[in-house]
């Protein structure tokens, strides 16, 4: 038997898929190593990005199906209300539903558990795919997609990928491309090209070793952190009652501390990361709006989704983060890699909205979950914003 994800890929290259968009999910991350190998690929950036995309595609005859979290759907539903379904493109959504079996993140629940009423209110169809066994009703779907021009979401339960894999090889997989007569050549593999910077300043740490380097600095403050591994590293290495994890709503850590830093004195430290703000850049916009001189935005750039699985981000292709936030109006960039700058940076005495661009290392701490409830997460903050807070914010 092969691995079920070899299996879904036949299938769709039977239905003549033959362009794809994903952002990941870590369920999914042996799937989408397939699916970039197989048809011509587009990371995003944010979900609703490749609805667009796909329909571009669709308007030149192709097969786009998405590859998306049961949370990305929640970025998308006005794209694929008012584009997809209202122009009529074809699109496949395979969405890794999460919050339905052995879910360890409890922000999950909410959009996982609710996502097929949501698609019902939006009437998109939908079916439920949690074993290999529901692959059959799935090819005469597919089809429709592509004859009729509609659209449909596979709901795939994480429990699909858990069965036994005995492993088909690679040399099978090119037998059946050439059985079945199609040949969609894949774009080359993102290229992690030389950015100017990385010669002046090549990121030498990792996620973990910078948090452990700013750590001392964050007593007394708000600090807002970014969700999956950034949070659960920060917890272990040093937890304080001021620190908000976020635990879901990706690309939201920014916008938290700007809210924070625009209504209360105390000084607030954002810990983003270089996929969330790809997925929400505009909120720089804002911030360098406001201005406000209580906010220090830390940008740890690992140039990956470190926390599903390190897909490359195209920070390590093409972006420069310092030189976004600086095109929207911040006006006190840095840009740093080492600990010893890190140190100089944290403990220099400051007033000014300031945006630091870390250069880091991919790779993840094998650490604990937060044994925190996120409702006491809150009531902390929440508390520790409270006290002694005797300005009402600037706006
Ligand atoms: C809307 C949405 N899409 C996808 C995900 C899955 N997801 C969780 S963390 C993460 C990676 C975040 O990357 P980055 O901000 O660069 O932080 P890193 O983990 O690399 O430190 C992704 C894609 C999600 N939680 N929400």
């Amino acid at each position: 038997m092969q691995r079920p994800e070899k299996e879904l890929i036949k299938l769709l290259k039977e239905e003549g898929v033959d362009f794809a968009c994903s952002l990941p999910c870590e369920k999914i991350r042996t799937l989408l190593d397939i699916v970039s190998g197989t048809f011509f690929h587009v990371p995003l950036t944010r979900e609703e990005e490749g609805v667009g995309i796909c329909a571009g595609a669709a308007l030149s005859s192709r097969r786009p199906a998405m590859f998306v979290q049961s949370s990305g759907v929640g970025n998308m539903i006005n794209a694929l209300l008012s584009l997809t379904g209202f122009y009529r493109f074809p699109l496949t959504l395979f969405v890794s539903r999460r919050g339905v079996y052995r879910e360890k993140i409890a922000a999950q629940f909410p959009m996982g558990l609710r996502l097929p009423s949501i698609l019902r209110g939006a009437g998109i169809p939908y079916s439920v795919i949690d074993s290999r066994n529901d692959f059959e009703g799935m090819k005469k779907k597919l089809a429709g997609v592509y004859k009729n021009d509609t659209m449909h979401a596979f709901l795939m339960s994480p429990a699909l990928w858990e069965e036994v894999a005995c492993g088909t090889e690679d040399t099978e997989y090119r037998e059946r491309d050439e059985r079945y007569g199609f040949h969609v050549p894949p774009n080359p593999p993102l290229v992690r090209r030389e950015l100017k910077w990385s010669r002046v300043s090549p990121p030498r740490l990792t996620r973990y070793e910078i948090l452990d380097a700013v750590a001392p600095y964050l007593d007394s403050k708000v600090v807002v952190c970014n969700l999956g591994f950034p949070s659960k590293e920060l917890f272990s290495i040093k937890h304080q009652s001021s620190t908000f994890y976020m635990l879901g709503s990706m690309g939201m850590v920014t916008p938290i501390g700007l809210g924070i830093a625009l209504t209360s004195d105390k000084q607030v430290v954002v810990i983003d990361g270089d996929g969330s703000l790809l997925m929400n850049p505009g909120t720089l916009a804002t911030v360098a709006y406001f201005a406000p001189e209580n906010l220090t935005i830390l940008a740890i750039d690992n140039s990956s989704y470190g926390s599903t699985g390190n897909q490359p981000t195209l920070t390590g292709s093409c972006v420069d983060l310092e030189l976004v936030a600086k095109g929207f109006g911040i006006k006190e960039t840095l840009k740093v890699s080492t600990s010893r700058q890190i140190s100089g940076v944290m403990k220099s005495p400051h007033k000014g909205l300031r945006f630091i661009h870390i250069l880091a290392l991919p790779g993840n701490k094998d650490v604990p979950n937060i044994s925190i409830d996120h409702l006491e997460i809150k009531r902390q903050v929440r508390d520790f914003v409270r006290s002694g807070n005797i300005c009402t914010g600037m706006i």
